[in-house]
């Protein structure tokens, strides 16, 4: 892949004011005008018809471009929903979260984070301490934005995920998200569900931790979602943050370690186990 030449591809499809399907990419000259029209078929396949499709092509030039490792990969499964999220707040505590910064995030995300009370199109920004929110739009929330696989680290990725069962466009997609954000100045940790009913897998994810997959974060048929950025407010530069997660651009050119599914208190064994080599 020519690093330099790259081009963001980024696809917003809207019903009046309601937000129905997005999607970026970023990728070379000569992909451009496959990748528009994969990403046009999708917000079809959701039923974009009606309104507005807007796909924006935008050339990265000579702009410095992150290339990235993603995040290693792991499920902890649980029998329900309580226990999943039990299970995740424990993760984040142990990545630097406090009790009380986990319990506002998932308070905000169970009620629809949004300040008219829905979902946020974007994410929450959480003082890992205080639990304080400190996103400058309560209502939009701020979008990680202009990250993607390279071409080689996205056939890998797929063929990884696949060889656990792991095969829909989400979970790759989530995952690539999450690697550019664990990778920001001042983040600390993410918590995500998403807002999709039909979809009950969230993660947590950190630099430190990696991708930690729970299967049943919300109950099926629940369309409230979203996503907490917790951040260590001492280190914090909020422009530099947000500069990092909208603006630069991020490819990930080498996945992690991919594990497969095991219970929480497996894992949570082997954490503690001392490392003999
Ligand atoms: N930046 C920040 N927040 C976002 C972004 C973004 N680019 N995209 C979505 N969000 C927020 C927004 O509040 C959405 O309502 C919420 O996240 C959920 O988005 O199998 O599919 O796209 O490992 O519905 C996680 C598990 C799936 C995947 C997450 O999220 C897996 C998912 P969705
Ligand atoms: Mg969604």
């Amino acid at each position: 892949m020519d690093y330099k030449n790259l081009y963001s591809i980024r696809m917003r499809a809207s019903i009046g004011d309601r937000h129905i399907s997005g999607g970026e990419r970023i990728v070379i000259r000569q992909k451009i005008g496959r990748t528009v029209e994969e990403l046009l078929e999708r917000a079809m396949r959701k039923g974009c018809t009606r309104d507005q499709i807007a796909v924006t092509v935008e050339p990265l030039g000579d702009a410095l471009i992150h290339r990235l490792t993603a995040l290693d990969v792991i499920t902890l499964s649980t029998q329900n929903m309580q226990a999943g999220r039990d299970a995740a707040s424990r993760v984040l505590q142990s990545a630097g979260v406090s009790a009380q910064a986990v319990h506002a995030a998932i308070s905000h995300l169970s009620a629809g984070a949004a300040l008219s009370g829905g979902n946020m199109r974007g994410a929450m920004i959480i003082d890992a301490q205080r639990g304080e929110r400190l996103e400058p739009d309560r209502e939009r929330g701020v979008r990680a934005s202009r990250f993607d696989w390279s071409e080689e680290a996205s056939e890998k990725i797929f063929n990884q995920l696949a060889s656990l069962g792991l095969t829909h466009f989400r979970t790759r997609e989530a995952l690539a998200l999450a690697t550019k954000v664990a990778s920001a100045p001042g983040i600390v940790a993410e918590l995500c569900w998403s807002d999709d009913p039909d979809y009950t897998t969230g993660y947590v994810a950190s630099p430190g931790l990696g991708y930690l997959r729970f299967p049943i974060l919300k109950n099926i048929e629940d369309a409230k979602g979203g996503r907490a950025f917790f951040v260590d407010k001492d280190v914090l530069d909020m422009d530099m943050l947000l500069r990092y997660l909208e603006k630069e651009a991020t490819l990930i050119t080498e996945i992690g370690e991919c594990r497969a599914a095991m219970e929480p208190d497996a894992y949570f064994n082997l954490r503690t186990l001392p490392t003999c080599r």
